[in-house]
């Protein structure tokens, strides 16, 4: 394939690539913008690796540093700017990159590889450089870390083909006009909001760039702006939903859907969704396929509430017969883990299915159902919690003999985790546990309760049964 940004200042060149607050960049300048950020790249002198960090905000900058990184023939380690400076080095390290590109508002002074800040960058001497001219479908576009029920995070291959099969696939969904305008509030660093950016420039498609979440001006943005399609987590939909009952807006008539995933969601929001004429289209979807791979139709949404929809054109699926967990093949599945190939074989069944770790069902029509996970993963606002990674980060604490975490409901960011403790001393304070969590982990994964108990429930082979503090739990006992 051409180069997707050369090849768009070709076809569309004065339609807008990217609109923040301020801003319009049109897909000629973005073709102009990333050459001259080529040149400054290779100005730099030290990029011998392939591979570029970027960690941002979805602010304009952060948008056209990923496009400038790409259009030099680099591949994007995304961060997660929520993460701790112990999780960020792990992942900087493990990528091996040499240089980590970052928004001048957030905070790199204890990342452990050569950082560079947008305007540091911005005032570099410019050196001749050569664009890249072909997006080939085998190579990898960038990188984004996922964890695991074990072990450490792995790093997603997200492939220009793979970006490609999403992007495509959607389209065939939900259509494509010239006038589409996609609300990017979801994080660029997470598939959700890069997958709208190569949506922007695959189909010539603008995308609207909102750095915070904020239900207000989001709404205010659905009503005044030509804005047609937007992506939101659960958390952000019903904070959405709330303003529009309380205020009774009425968005753009040009509002064409809210493209919803990356949870579970209840289906009274979903009702009430469809009370206020909100047009939500439900998907399912994961960073390892690139976004959504099942997806409800315009036309199905209002009759399937409650279901992820049809698997998407070119995506198979097929559930375990012995433990319905669903299982896919489709263009858009990563080729693997960075460096760790052997967990991804674990994911693949004998016979080439990936197996998700989802349970669903489907009914007599063909629509996918989504109950939940067969682990323990807790998902808090649209990001994945691993009890596991919270135990070993809280392993090394001095204050805990040991420690459980358990993810439980919670009204407003749909789950979050909390832990049953054996204290070291007599007096222990949450607060200490929660300042040493905060240190050590993403503030999201910090356990919102401490439950002191004397010992925790292990089976005969000294595995925690989690189950069982769910029943404590339940029953009242702590
Ligand atoms: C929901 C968000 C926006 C919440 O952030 P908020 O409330 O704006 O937080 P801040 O003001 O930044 O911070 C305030 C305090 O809240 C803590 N905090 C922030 N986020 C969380 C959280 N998730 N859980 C718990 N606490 C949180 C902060 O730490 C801060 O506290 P202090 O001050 O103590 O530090 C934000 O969380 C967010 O953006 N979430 C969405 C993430 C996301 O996009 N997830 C999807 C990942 N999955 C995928 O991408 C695959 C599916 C997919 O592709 C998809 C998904 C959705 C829609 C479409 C698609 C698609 O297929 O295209
Ligand atoms: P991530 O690992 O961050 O890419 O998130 C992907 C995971 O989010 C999936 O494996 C599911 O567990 C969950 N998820 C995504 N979409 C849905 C949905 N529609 N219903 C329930 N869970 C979902
Ligand atoms: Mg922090
Ligand atoms: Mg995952």
């Amino acid at each position: 394939m051409d180069n997707w940004i050369k090849k768009q200042a070709a076809l569309a060149p004065t339609r807008a690539a990217v609109v923040d607050k301020e801003k319009t960049i049109s897909f000629a300048q973005l073709a102009e913008y990333t050459d001259k950020l080529g040149r400054k790249l290779a100005g730099l002198d030290a990029l011998n690796n392939k591979r570029i960090a970027i960690l941002t905000n979805n602010s304009l900058a952060g948008y056209l540093t990923a496009m400038g990184v790409l259009n030099a023939g680099h591949t994007i380690v995304w961060l997660n700017r929520r993460l701790s400076a112990s999780e960020l080095n792990y992942q900087l390290n493990d990528s091996q990159v040499d240089v980590c590109l970052y928004e001048d508002q957030l905070d790199a002074s204890q990342l452990s590889c050569r950082t560079i800040s947008f305007s540091e960058l911005d005032s570099a001497s410019e050196k001749s450089f050569a664009p890249q001219q072909v997006f080939a479908a085998k190579d990898a576009a960038s990188i984004m870390y996922t964890s695991g029920t074990t072990g450490r995070p792995k790093g997603v291959i997200q492939t220009f083909g793979n970006h490609f099969s999403s992007a495509t696939a959607s389209a065939l969904n939900l259509g494509v006009t010239p006038a589409d305008e996609w609300l990017c509030t979801v994080p660029i660093f997470h598939i959700s909001g890069f997958s709208i950016m190569m949506r922007g420039l695959i189909y010539g498609m603008t995308v609207r760039l909102v750095s915070h979440f904020d239900a207000a001006k989001i709404q205010q943005i659905l009503v005044n702006e030509p804005v047609t399609m937007i992506s939101v987590v659960p958390f952000m939909l019903k904070k959405l939903l709330t303003i529009k009952q309380e205020t009774g807006a009425q968005y753009q008539k040009r509002f064409r859907g809210m493209l919803l995933g990356g949870g579970p969601i209840d289906q009274a929001t979903l009702k009430q969704c469809e009370q206020l004429q909100l047009p939500v289209i439900q998907s399912y979807g994961m960073t390892e396929t690139c976004s959504q791979i099942v997806a409800l139709s315009f036309a199905d949404a209002a009759k399937h509430i409650g279901s992820s929809g049809k698997p998407l054109f070119l995506t198979q699926l097929r559930l375990d017969q012995n433990t319905q967990e669903i299982q896919l093949k489709t263009p858009a599945l990563s080729p693997g883990y960075l460096g760790k190939q052997e967990k991804y074989v674990a994911k693949i069944t004998t016979d080439g299915w990936f197996k998700t770790g989802d349970i669903g069902h489907f009914d007599k029509d063909g629509f996918l159902y989504v109950h939940g996970r067969s682990d323990d993963m807790i998902i808090s606002g649209g990001e994945n919690i691993f009890p596991d990674e919270v135990e070993s980060a809280y392993a090394k604490c001095p204050f805990l003999e040991d420690i459980a975490v358990l993810g439980v409901a919670d009204d407003k960011r749909e789950q979050k985790p909390i832990a049953f403790v054996i204290p070291n001393e007599q007096t222990l304070l949450a607060q200490d546990l929660i300042d040493y969590g905060r240190q050590h982990l993403a503030h999201y994964k910090v356990p919102k309760n401490f439950y002191l108990v004397k010992q925790l429930p292990h089976n005969a082979s000294g595995k925690l049964q989690r189950f069982k503090l769910r029943e404590r739990l339940t029953s009242g006992q702590v």
